[in-house]
């Protein structure tokens, strides 16, 4: 294994101890913002995760080397690198044994998290069903991870680029299990409500902390998805986006834009259409999962 991975010493020392420890992925660096924004913001999860009390631990693949943790410079070359793949989990063979570079998106984060021993992994939002799955079969592989590997998400939930109904019966035909933190309904990324209903809601870091340790206690294998809503203060009018995602989502089948190019693609869109807008509302989603996420992580390694 060590011929593949590579742990920074400080996230090794603090496994070892059990410690907590949260896993970030890059996807969202190299091909979900727009360079500055994307190391800055990358930068800044990471001091929150420490604020919150655990040790951050972002991870990509470099060289063929599964990193978990970066260094600065690595981060930085993850964000404005042109070579940097979008890799999830069919890719993983190819960019090792090619010693290609890859950012990971929320499958293959998962995947090495797994292997590294790590239990609590923040993104933006986790990939899904696509709105229109029955033709197109696109469904992205975060969910058949989620289905199989032992890690729980903290996410602001999916995006309405996506089906999020569809996703939740996928999620619950695999056995996934959907908490809302604080909130009763599925959060939409942008909004904080999606109109669907969690399995589960949650109010406590330690409760969500108790309920992974039952799952895997159980040897229930998978993960478990938290929906965390953006802070209000920083919601995006609804209608505003649902136009924009509307529009992005047009003008992607004008295109023909398809497969793992769909997501960066209305990401970018959606950004230039509501003027930056969305891009501060990613950003500071992406800040309250950290600490939520920090806490979760601190909250289960004294289980
Ligand atoms: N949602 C975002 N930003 C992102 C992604 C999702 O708001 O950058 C990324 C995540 O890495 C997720 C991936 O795992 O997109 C899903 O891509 P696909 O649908 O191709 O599996
Ligand atoms: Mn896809």
């Amino acid at each position: 294994m060590e011929k593949y991975i590579e742990i920074l010493p400080e996230i090794k020392r603090a496994l070892d101890h059990n410690q907590p420890v949260v896993a970030l992925e890059s996807t969202i660096i190299s091909h979900g913002m727009p360079y500055p924004q994307n190391i800055e913001t990358a930068k800044r999860v990471e001091d929150i995760v420490r604020e919150n009390g655990a040790v951050p631990a972002t991870i990509g693949i470099l060289g063929g080397k599964m990193k978990v943790g970066l260094t600065t410079e690595e981060l930085e070359y993850m964000g404005k690198g042109e070579d940097i793949l979008k890799v999830s989990r069919r890719d993983m063979p190819f960019v090792l044994s090619r010693k290609l570079n890859g950012a990971t998106t929320v499958a293959s984060t998962m995947i090495i998290a797994a292997l590294a021993g790590i239990k609590v992994f923040v993104t933006g939002g986790i990939g899904g069903v696509h709105r229109d799955a029955q033709e197109t079969f696109d469904i992205s592989a975060d969910l058949m991870e989620l289905a199989h590997t032992d890690v729980a998400v903290v996410c602001a939930g999916a995006k309405s680029i996506l089906d999020i109904g569809l996703t939740l019966e996928y999620l619950e035909t695999h056995g996934v299990p959907v908490i809302g933190y604080q909130t009763d309904d599925f959060p939409a990324f942008f909004t904080r409500k999606s109109g669907y209903s969690v399995d589960y809601r949650v109010n406590t870091p330690e409760e969500i902390a108790q309920a992974m340790k039952a799952k895997w206690d159980l040897k229930l294998q998978g993960g478990m998805v938290i929906g965390n809503p953006i802070p209000s203060e920083h919601e995006m009018d609804p209608q505003l986006i649902d136009q924009a995602i509307t529009d992005a989502l047009r003008e992607a089948s004008g295109q023909g834009i398809k497969g793992k190019q769909i997501t960066p693609f209305l990401l970018s869109k959606i950004k230039g259409i509501t003027a930056g807008k969305s891009l501060q509302s990613n950003i500071e989603l992406v800040y309250n999962n950290a600490k939520v996420g920090a806490q979760i992580a601190a909250a289960y390694s004294r289980l």
